[in-house]
């Protein structure tokens, strides 16, 4: 649902009227090429003149089974190696601790076949995934008793996401540092993203810098413009 559809929330103190009516008149996809810079290109470059010369970006909505598209809502990102990646976990958790790129290899590897699929509507099918599971991560970290979620933060500055511990404890949840059984390429987020498989590929955060646990759900990039908070690709899920 839209933050507009708060239904707790005087109309008074809303968004001013133009962005209040955008937002709730298109979909979120649509409403979030309205609302925010979003930028394409690597994968996308490779489709062809028709999306690379489509000043609205309205291409980016129809269904593109052959592949992935790249999504950045920075405008560019800096690449990181074994030599300077990190991952740091911390917040409420017993032992903070900060992850090389060797680190995380050297912990126990968990693979996935899932699905990507975009609220934009394209999906990629059997797409293989491996990497330490988050709830082996937080396990290490010992989540402490006022522990109620998961915050992610990414070195793009700017994307974030969250997840309940609850969701981030699933098997099916891993912080990735292989797609397509090789190591997650920088366009696609590397050199580690997670993988929320059971949800809409917004809620896997490319290049992830940071993981802290939290007393309650932070909405992360998207949500604020009116993503749903949980992704559920299947809501019996
Ligand atoms: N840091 C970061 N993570 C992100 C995004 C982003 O813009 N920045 N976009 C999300 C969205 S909406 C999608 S569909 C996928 C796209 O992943 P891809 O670029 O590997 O296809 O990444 C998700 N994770
Ligand atoms: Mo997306």
């Amino acid at each position: 649902m839209s933050k507009t559809d708060n239904p707790g929330a005087p109309a008074e103190s809303g968004p001013p009227i133009a962005r209040r009516v955008m937002l709730s008149t298109l979909g979120a996809g649509a409403a979030a090429l309205a609302a925010a810079p979003l930028v394409r290109g690597g994968w996308e470059r490779l489709l062809g003149a028709a999306s690379r010369n489509d000043p609205t970006g309205l291409t980016g909505l129809l269904p593109n089974p052959g592949g992935f598209r790249y999504y950045s809502v920075a405008g560019s990102v800096p690449k990181k190696t074994a030599a300077d990646y990190r991952l740091e976990i911390g917040g409420l958790v017993e032992r903070p601790v900060t992850y090389s790129l060797e680190e995380l290899r050297a912990l126990p590897q968990t693979r996935i076949v899932g699905e990507a699929r975009c609220t934009d509507g394209w999906r990629v099918e059997n797409v293989p995934w491996k990497g330490v599971l988050l709830s082996h991560l937080l396990d290490l970290a010992g989540v402490r008793p006022e522990g109620r979620a998961v915050r992610f933060t990414c070195f793009d500055g700017v994307y974030s996401e969250s997840l309940t511990l609850e969701q981030a404890r699933r098997a099916d949840v891993l912080v990735a540092l292989d797609m397509l059984d090789a190591p997650v390429t920088h366009d696609h987020g590397g050199p580690v993203r997670l993988y929320v498989a059971p949800m809409y590929f917004y809620k896997s955060a490319k290049w992830l810098s940071g993981i802290s646990v939290t007393d309650k759900v932070v909405p992360g990039y998207w949500e604020e413009y009116g993503y749903d908070i949980d992704g559920w690709l299947d809501r019996a899920a």
